[in-house]
């Protein structure tokens, strides 16, 4: 047995593989921006990647290297490039993917920067884009053009929590020459693992359920090949949207019970979920564990669980959505997602504002749209607080 076939919970406590010297049992925080090399000759080999020397942090370090080294054995890949946030790594796959007359295709609804970004941005540098309702893969074939490079699917997506079919996506992606990026930021390798499902490249706001304890912002770029990997690589490094030091080790720390938090807050989220979807005040529930949610046969085929995020809506639309973010008190109103602590927010004005009403509409982001991430609170504390604060509503 070694930490290579062994479970997933070893895997989290022992993987990465580092060692060192001194027998340090924790990896401690490299926080060294350049290393020096024995000799000049030395210095060259590195450059030439002839050595495995460190040189620089923007382009290795060792805490660094060693989450790296976790995130990608836990997602099954080749190697994984740690960036400054998930939008880091983001950028570093368009960049990296995409150039002057590419075409992509992505799923409609999606963290609103990241779509924000390429209609705004890569636009004006001749890239190209078509957003779709992803969970019909029938919308991605016919959105297929002869410069079409990259298919961008987020599943389960941010906020309406739809699930896109990852197999077929794959199928598709094969089929036309595309490469298959996968943002697993709501499941963790934990809960679902596109790599294994036939994708290229995953991509992680580390700052979610990865960390989990709403201390930093990471993000993580996991490439099936070494081919992938290198490319992707040497994009982060010539960006400069490098991990640093420190935000590694507490996402070292983090990473370690993703597991036993994980499987806590969906075992939460999925006790509330059935509360609202019985609640009178509440229209409808959007939570992959209910039998309700149109993907839920899909959800239980491609993923270990349903997670812990839930979308609701509520009978009196916006405004009684906002009585009830303005009256928890144990819930915390704020954005973000995938800590310990439950978080409750409005995507149509906070997270995806920024995406057209129009665009917002077609993905399914109404305005009466609540998100509520579960953390591992107490439940019968949650649910008193969503009690108390949904009286108040009208
Ligand atoms: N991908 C997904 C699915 C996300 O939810 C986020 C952030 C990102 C990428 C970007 O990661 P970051 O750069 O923030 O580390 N989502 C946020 C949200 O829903 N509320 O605040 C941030």
């Amino acid at each position: 047995m070694s930490v290579n076939n062994s479970g997933f919970n070893t895997k989290l406590i022992h993987g990465g593989g580092y060692k060192d010297k001194y027998g340090s049992v924790n990896v401690p925080i490299f926080q060294s921006s350049t290393f020096e090399f024995e000799t000049a000759e030395e210095g060259a080999r590195c450059f030439l990647g002839e050595s495995e020397g460190y040189i620089y942090t923007r382009i290795g370090n060792p805490t660094i290297n060693a989450l790296e080294r976790s995130v990608a054995e836990l997602e099954n890949g080749f190697g994984g490039i740690g960036t400054s946030s998930g939008m880091g790594a983001i950028n570093t796959v368009y960049m990296a993917l995409l150039s002057k007359g590419d075409h992509m295709i992505s799923s409609d609804a999606v963290y609103g920067p990241s779509r924000v970004i390429i209609e705004e941005h890569y636009s004006r540098f001749g890239v190209d884009s078509t957003y779709v309702t992803t969970s019909d893969v029938e919308n991605i074939k016919k959105a297929i053009k002869p410069n079409t490079k990259v298919l961008y699917i987020e599943t389960p997506a941010n906020p309406t929590i739809e699930i896109t079919d990852l197999k077929a996506c794959s199928e598709i992606a094969k089929e036309n020459g595309l490469v298959l990026v996968v943002d697993n930021t709501f499941s963790s390798p934990y809960l679902q693992k596109p790599l294994d499902l036939g994708a290229d490249v995953v991509v992680h706001s580390m700052t979610k359920f990865i960390n989990g304890h709403a201390d930093i912002v990471g993000g993580m770029v996991v490439a099936k090949t070494k081919e992938m990997y290198k490319k992707l690589r040497s994009m982060m490094i010539a960006l400069g949207c490098n991990l640093d030091p420190h935000q590694s080790y507490l996402v070292i720390r983090g990473l370690k019970t993703l597991a036993v938090r994980m499987d806590r807050a969906q075992e939460n989220a999925m006790i509330i979920a059935e509360y609202l979807e019985k609640h009178p005040k509440v229209e409808w529930v959007r939570y992959p564990g209910l039998k309700s949610h149109p993907q839920y046969e899909l959800a239980k085929k491609q993923m270990d669980g349903p997670g812990a995020l839930i979308s609701f809506g509520l009978k009196g639309g916006f405004q009684s959505g906002k009585t009830l973010m303005n009256n928890v008190k144990i819930s915390i109103l704020a954005v973000s997602l995938g800590g310990v602590e439950s978080l409750i927010e409005h995507p149509a004005s906070m997270t995806h504002s920024k995406v057209s009403p129009a665009d917002k509409a077609k993905a399914g982001i109404s305005d009466g749209l609540v998100r509520y991430s579960v953390g591992i609170e107490d439940v019968k504390d949650l649910i008193w607080d969503l009690e108390q604060a949904l009286e108040k509503v009208k």
